[in-house]
């Protein structure tokens, strides 16, 4: 399945096929979105092929909800499950206190509410995107349509009082238009450069009317596991 990879690859692979052995049957799966993600899910579709493995995995997005299907696992919703026993997720960073940020691929708001209803949630990464800071990584918020500029403003004018190096707020596009969620709104991505107090800057943009959620994870994450290139693999 891995044949001839990329470093990068070689390394995302690695960390999601030592977490896809944490699944165990009868497990509710929470499934990440990204390309660290879809190693996780077509390895732990090998799985179920290979060795019977049983589980429900409940998917962050429509994409990884049709890879799923695709490699064999039984997916149903979040309303089904309700309560997940564990959720493997990628992230675009995460610091020395498992804080992470995520939402690159623009499914954070699922991620969020999939990972926060679940006993455990492990993160597979590759080691680049380990930091001691947060923040060089633009952090992305998502906003509903409506007034999305105002929105926008508000946040702008909110990180003038935080401790962040950046201000500035970009509109997400795809080509010529904006980028939209599976739940239909918008994203900001915030360029902070540092972000000095991930917990507050959190609770802080979450209180802007229009915005949904931002892609902070704080005190959600149990555990990372981190792939290196020449096939190593560590966990925190
Ligand atoms: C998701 O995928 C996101 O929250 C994060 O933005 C992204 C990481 O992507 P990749 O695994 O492709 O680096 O987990």
């Amino acid at each position: 399945m891995s044949g001839e990879l990329s470093p990068i690859d070689k390394a995302k692979f690695v960390a999601a096929k030592r977490a896809a052995e944490f699944v165990e049957s009868g497990m509710r799966v929470g499934l990440g979105t990204g390309s660290t993600a879809a190693w996780l899910v077509r390895c732990l579709g090998e799985r179920v092929r290979e060795e019977g493995l049983r589980f429900r995995g409940v998917p962050t997005s429509a994409r990884t909800a049709d890879l799923a299907r695709e490699v064999g696992i039984e997916v149903i919703s979040l309303d089904e499950a309700r309560w997940l026993d564990l959720t493997i997720d990628g992230a675009d960073e995460f610091d020395a206190n498992l804080s992470l940020i995520k939402g690159g691929g623009g499914a954070l708001l699922q991620e969020k509410i999939v990972a926060t209803a679940s006993d455990q949630m492990v993160v597979i990464a590759d080691a680049a995107k380990e930091v001691e800071t947060l923040g060089a990584f633009p952090l992305p918020v998502e906003v509903i349509p409506f007034g999305w500029p105002t929105s926008q403003a508000l946040v702008e004018e909110t990180l003038v009082s935080m401790d962040v190096m950046g201000r500035s707020a970009t509109l997400r596009m795809n080509g010529e238009r904006p980028y939209v969620t599976d739940e239909g709104n918008h994203i900001l991505d915030l360029h902070l450069g540092r972000i000095g107090n991930p917990r507050q800057l959190a609770m802080v943009l979450n209180q802007i009317p229009g915005v949904v959620e931002n892609g902070l994870f704080i005190d959600i994450c149990d555990q990372v596991v981190i792939g290196y290139s020449d096939g190593r693999v560590e966990t925190r």
